[in-house]
């Protein structure tokens, strides 16, 4: 049973991700924006809903009780076992191949992104980009997977894209696009979803 939901976030790659899920989805949710710079995120209220003080976080609504989730990802598997397989395929080994994927992307580049952005926050620079640049080309390294398929876990369009699209987003500026033509098709792609288009602007 579905309860009315609300996200709780802020304009950054992990708010988006839950937001882009929940659009592709199909599931209708209401923004409630967190001011990180004015540190609302470390509020009382904020930290009733989650006690580590972080965006994004995931409130529904039911039949007289709430549910919480936090955790982006988390989210974005609640939102794909909800759609009934708009974000992952029915079939269990062509699931497992998109959690392959998809966990490729968190664990491989956005994690490691999210190491040098760490990193350059305590003024190690040099150090900072040279984690930056693992993650760019363990993401560039995945243009193999649109080999022969449009998207990075088949035919479907899936969690792995979204996880994808995000952090290729960020790095867009840094990506030689010429040189990855099957990247290119597919960021390009991505970009001109709907749902895609929606859950970027969620938090804007
Ligand atoms: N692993 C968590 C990370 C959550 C996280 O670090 N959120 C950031 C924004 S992307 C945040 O709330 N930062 C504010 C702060 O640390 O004060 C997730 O994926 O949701």
């Amino acid at each position: 049973m579905q309860g009315s939901i609300e996200l709780y976030g802020a304009l950054t790659g992990n708010c988006i991700r839950a937001a882009i899920a929940l659009d592709e989805a199909g599931i209708p949710y209401t923004v409630k924006r967190v001011n990180l710079a004015a540190g609302e995120q470390q509020s009382e209220q904020h930290r009733i809903l989650n006690a580590f003080g972080k965006v994004p976080v995931l409130v529904e609504y039911r039949n007289g009780g709430t549910f919480v989730l936090t955790q982006s990802n988390a989210i974005m598997l609640f939102a794909a076992e909800r759609s009934r397989n708009k974000l992952t395929p029915a079939d269990p080994v062509a699931r497992a191949r998109v959690y392959e994927r998809f966990f490729y992307f968190v664990t491989d580049v956005i994690a490691v992104s999210h190491g040098a952005f760490r990193l350059e926050q305590l003024g190690a620079s040099a150090q900072a980009s040279h984690i930056n640049e693992l993650a760019k080309a363990s993401l560039i390294e995945a243009e193999r997977f649109l080999e022969s398929t449009a998207f990075m876990a088949g035919d479907m369009f899936s969690l792995a894209d979204i996880a994808a699209f995000t952090i290729a987003r960020a790095f867009n500026r840094n990506i030689q696009w010429a040189d990855h033509p099957a990247l290119m098709r597919w960021f390009q792609a991505v970009a001109l979803r709907p749902g895609v288009a929606h859950g970027l602007k969620a938090f804007e």
